[in-house]
């Protein structure tokens, strides 16, 4: 990259930070991004003069509310609810909702900028956005839970529709949730309007293979990357972070394909099963009783279960060949990124979104473990709320093979558009460098022919 190039991007980058202080997660996510574009600048001056960095990193509107309600003993309770809608050159604005206190306009702002790029990456319609609310489901009734996202929905409902923002699950938010926000959506615009969400019920509109699309896309992307290195993951040992959505189906498709999957995890603690990963269990313990991992091991009968509070436990000390995190942000840091390469991991796939900090990237890099990025690996998910969006508005519904077929083939022109991106921008089998460019330049492009916007 030239130096002139690199002093731009420095400079861009600093604008962001200032112009958007305290926002740690957002700051990560476009140092990330920005960092691969060097080449991409180089190859297309017009996007400097046009200010296309600049203008991609600014937010196309953010809107933050109160959401009030009222718990099951009458006590009152006020949440913070967003919405980001970031870039909708491609498509409506399309991304995920997530309940968890954790959640900050920051942490909203890092999900929605990621989303675009990976929107692009999926060659769908799809603009990037990304909600939720500090609301912490856990522990709570049905009745709460609906009150909720009654409330949260009287406000969103007016920023949303087919055309406009469609919003889907993400941590915490999950089928039931959506219910909930569809059925309020419907009664207060009086639209049986079945495309401004995704992640629906099949009775309802839904569309079969999204709820296992995140974990079966990401199971696809890696034997992608592994095929790409003549390898597949029949006999592998596999780890996967996180007991929720993503991992239950990262699991199962990992063990359809022939691998081992010895350990899952969720905030509390980790389970190592010398049988495997028993999927069935894992979703009657998890999904229906919405209970917490221990449970598991309580059940199966060579599972132990190893706490993660103040000792330093994690799941990623469990010695494994393909390590896939499908929990939350930066739950995979430099000393889990150590103990993988020293435990002979060959490969990192990502099906939460950041979970690999900027340091842990750099020890999996030096070490040659093949790592595929969020962006590209679990945009499975948000692909088969495209295809749904596509049977809603034909009133149509495609049966279970013909969807995982179509998931299946949009993952491996996702991994091909990466790979050649790499090889074009200078880094070959660099998936990081691939998606980056790729997702850019998608979105860059229609960002020019739409003039100044
Ligand atoms: P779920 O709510 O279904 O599951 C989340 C899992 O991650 C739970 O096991 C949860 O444990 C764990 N977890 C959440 N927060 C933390 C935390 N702060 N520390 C440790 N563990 C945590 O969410 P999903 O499976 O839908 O999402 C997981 C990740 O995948 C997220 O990063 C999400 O953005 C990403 N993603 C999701 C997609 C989707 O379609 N759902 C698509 C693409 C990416 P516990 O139950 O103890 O809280
Ligand atoms: O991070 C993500 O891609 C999601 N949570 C899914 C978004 C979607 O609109 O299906």
């Amino acid at each position: 990259m030239s130096v002139d190039v690199h002093a731009d991007i420095e400079r861009i980058f600093e604008e962001v930070a200032r112009r958007n202080p305290g926002e740690a997660e957002f700051h990560q996510a476009v140092r990330e991004v920005l960092s691969s574009l060097g080449a991409v600048l180089d190859k297309h001056p017009e996007y400097r003069r046009m200010k296309m960095i600049e203008r991609i990193c600014e937010p196309e509107r953010q809107i933050i509310f109160r959401v009030p309600w009222q718990d099951d003993h009458g006590r009152v309770h006020i949440n913070r609810g967003f919405r980001v809608e970031f870039n909708s050159a491609l498509g409506p604005y399309k991304g995920g909702l997530r309940f968890h206190p954790s959640v900050n306009l920051g942490i909203v702002k890092f999900l929605g900028f990621e989303q675009i790029f990976k929107n692009a990456l999926t060659g769908m319609p799809i603009g990037g956005g990304k909600g939720g609310a500090d609301f912490d489901p856990k522990g709570r009734s049905d009745a709460e839970i609906m009150r909720f996202c009654q409330s949260f929905m009287t406000e969103l409902y007016r920023h949303l529709g087919e055309y406009t923002d469609v919003p889907a699950g993400d941590i915490g938010v999950g089928g039931r949730e959506i219910g909930y926000m569809f059925g309020q959506y419907k009664r207060i615009t009086n639209r049986y309007e079945s495309g401004v969400l995704t992640g629906k019920g099949l009775s309802w509109g839904g569309a079969r293979v999204r709820p296992e699309a995140t974990g079966y896309g990401l199971v696809f992307f890696v034997a992608e990357m592994l095929a790409a290195r003549g390898e597949s993951l029949r006999g592998r040992t596999v780890v996967v972070s996180g007991s929720g959505n993503v991992a239950v189906y990262a699991v199962e498709k990992a063990q359809q394909q022939g691998a081992r999957v010895l350990a899952c995890s969720d905030s509390s603690g980790y389970v190592v099963d010398e049988d495997g990963i028993d999927v069935a269990l894992l979703r009657q313990v998890k999904e229906v009783e919405r209970a917490r991992l221990s449970a598991y091991a309580e059940r199966a009968p060579r599972a132990r279960h190893v706490s993660t509070g103040a000792g330093g436990a994690s799941v990623w000390d469990v010695p494994c060949e393909v390590a896939l995190p499908c929990a939350t942000q930066n739950e995979l840091d430099r000393d889990a990124a150590e103990q993988l390469v020293r435990n002979g991991c060959l490969l990192v796939a990502e099906g939460a979104n950041m979970p690999t900090t900027v340091a842990a990237v750099q020890v999996l890099r030096e070490a040659g473990v093949a790592f595929g990025p969020g962006k590209a690996a679990n945009a499975g998910g948000v692909a088969t709320s495209a295809l749904e969006m596509q049977q809603n508005a034909s009133r149509d519904s495609w049966t279970f093979e013909h969807s995982e077929q179509r998931l299946a083939e949009i993952m491996r022109d996702i991994h091909a558009r990466c790979f050649e991106a790499a090889e074009e921008y200078g880094g070959p089998g660099d998936y990081v460098l691939g998606a980056n460019c790729a997702g850019f330049v998608r979105v860059a492009d229609a960002m020019h022919d739409l003039g100044l916007i």
